[in-house]
């Protein structure tokens, strides 16, 4: 029995059908982007190849890498492949020093996005029938927005809810009767404690499904959610230079992510050569976007580690599927579903006048809440000064953090050289969460 799929020829299509779909997508892509966009044809150029070399999907692994780097250097618009007056929206996610990573999108794009997100709704059995509650963050963040037009694409009854306000989501889960929540695994963790506080046993709620992702998660936080909430978990999958959630989900077998793939081409290669790996081996996940038109990126490289797995699926979906996500390959880090790379907070604080470039990044969960303390050495002189200085500085750092990252941290002012220094690779990062 086939379960319920939003575009189910595509979705079921034979594996032949859709590799011939994705050849003819990738040649127009790279024919296009060596047209509009100046930095991947001077890429293609460098690396001696033209458009015609690329004839099926066996050429894929010839084309060059696109990394966050690129991003960086073509800030803020340089990999668009259409004219600003084409672009609909833009978002942004984190980059890895003061600058964010923007995206765009064109009218066409947002309605693919509102599609696959749609696609996602599906595999955790939504229809037009859901309420469906988003607690993802609306604004720069893909996800409040994404998984907001996926739910009126489907057809569903949608309540933009955003992150936070805990208590609100609770007294509206149960007067409008929402069905599938949409939130962050920390969040969901976060309302059923709140809940509990509040004496509302969610298990007698209508919700049915959870759509969860954005940061990584275990079975031991899935099988919390499920046992405190009362519904099924389903992991859900994406990033902001693909297009945001909607690029891959699990469905009720859960046995994996299907891949949006007709869009959304996976590799997984190793990350040290740069090779493609077999199916069935972990590496480094890498995404070529087939069909977008503002940003169409070749050979993105995630940085998320998982593995690709092509035997059928008991939900009929033909759709290639990946596994969790097991890591990263860098060392960003997800905190309150912010991403959040040690190199920004380093930025920050080589910007300010009186701090020494010795610091410690210390994050930690507390009642399913992340938090992010940042201790930074003072220099001498500062050190000496009266207590007045030393808190000014200190709310100095926290502001420039918070302007930078949109999270608050805890700063700590620590005395010169009482951080530890290391023999090899300073180890800036303490992780005391466990998942
Ligand atoms: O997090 C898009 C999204 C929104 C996905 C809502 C799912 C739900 P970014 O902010 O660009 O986009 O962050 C992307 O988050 O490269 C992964 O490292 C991580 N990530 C996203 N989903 C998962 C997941 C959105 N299900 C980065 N499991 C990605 C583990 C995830 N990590």
């Amino acid at each position: 029995m086939t379960s319920r799929c939003f575009e189910r020829k595509l979705e079921t299509m034979s594996c032949d059908e859709r590799a011939a779909l994705q050849g003819d997508r990738l040649r127009a892509v790279v024919a296009r982007v060596y047209e509009h966009v100046p930095f991947y044809r001077r890429r293609l150029e460098q690396h001696g190849i033209h458009p015609d070399d690329i004839r099926s999907l066996s050429d894929l692994s010839r084309l060059p890498f696109t990394t966050k780097t690129d991003f960086r250097e073509e800030y803020p618009f340089g990999l668009f492949a259409v004219p600003m007056s084409r672009v609909v929206r833009l978002h942004a996610s984190s980059g890895t020093t003061g600058k964010p990573t923007v995206v765009g999108y064109t009218r066409r794009d947002i309605d693919l996005w509102a599609r696959t997100c749609a696609r996602t709704l599906a595999c955790a059995g939504g229809s037009r029938n859901d309420v469906v509650q988003v607690a993802y963050g609306y604004g720069l963040f893909t996800g409040g927005l994404g998984m907001h037009y996926g739910g009126e694409k489907l057809g569903a009854t949608v309540i933009p809810m955003s992150g936070g306000n805990t208590k609100r989501q609770i007294m509206l889960m149960q007067d409008f009767g929402t069905t599938l929540l949409c939130c962050t695994p920390s969040y969901a963790l976060e309302i059923a404690e709140v809940a509990t506080d509040m004496g509302v046993d969610m298990r007698k709620l209508k919700l049915r499904a959870g759509l969860f992702g954005a940061e990584p998660w275990s079975a031991r936080m899935r099988q919390a959610i499920e046992e405190r909430l009362g519904l099924q978990a389903f992991d859900i999958y994406g990033l902001s230079e693909v297009i945001g959630p909607g690029v891959s989900s699990e469905c009720d077998a859960h046995c994996g992510l299907h891949v949006f793939e007709d869009h959304f081409y996976p590799e997984v290669i190793d990350p040290e050569s740069g090779q493609p790996l077999p199916d069935g081996e972990r590496g480094e996940l890498v995404f070529t976007c087939l069909t977008k038109e503002a940003l169409p990126l070749l050979r993105y490289r995630t940085r998320d580690i998982t593995r690709l797995m092509r035997a059928p699926c008991p939900c009929g979906r033909t759709l290639v599927r990946m596994e969790r996500v097991s890591g990263r390959t860098d060392d960003m880090l997800i905190i309150r579903g912010v991403n959040v790379f040690p190199s920004q907070i380093e930025s920050v604080l080589l910007e300010i006048e009186g701090t020494e470039p010795h610091y410690l990044i210390v994050v930690d969960r507390r009642e399913n809440m992340d938090e992010l303390e940042i201790q930074v050495e003072v220099n001498e002189r500062v050190f000496s000064d009266e207590v007045r200085g030393l808190e000014a500085l200190r709310q100095k750092v926290a502001s420039e953090i918070f302007s930078i990252l949109g999270l608050t941290a805890k700063v700590t002012l620590v005395e010169p050289r009482s951080i530890e220094r290391s023999q090899g690779k300073a180890k800036r990062v303490i992780d005391k969460r466990v998942l």
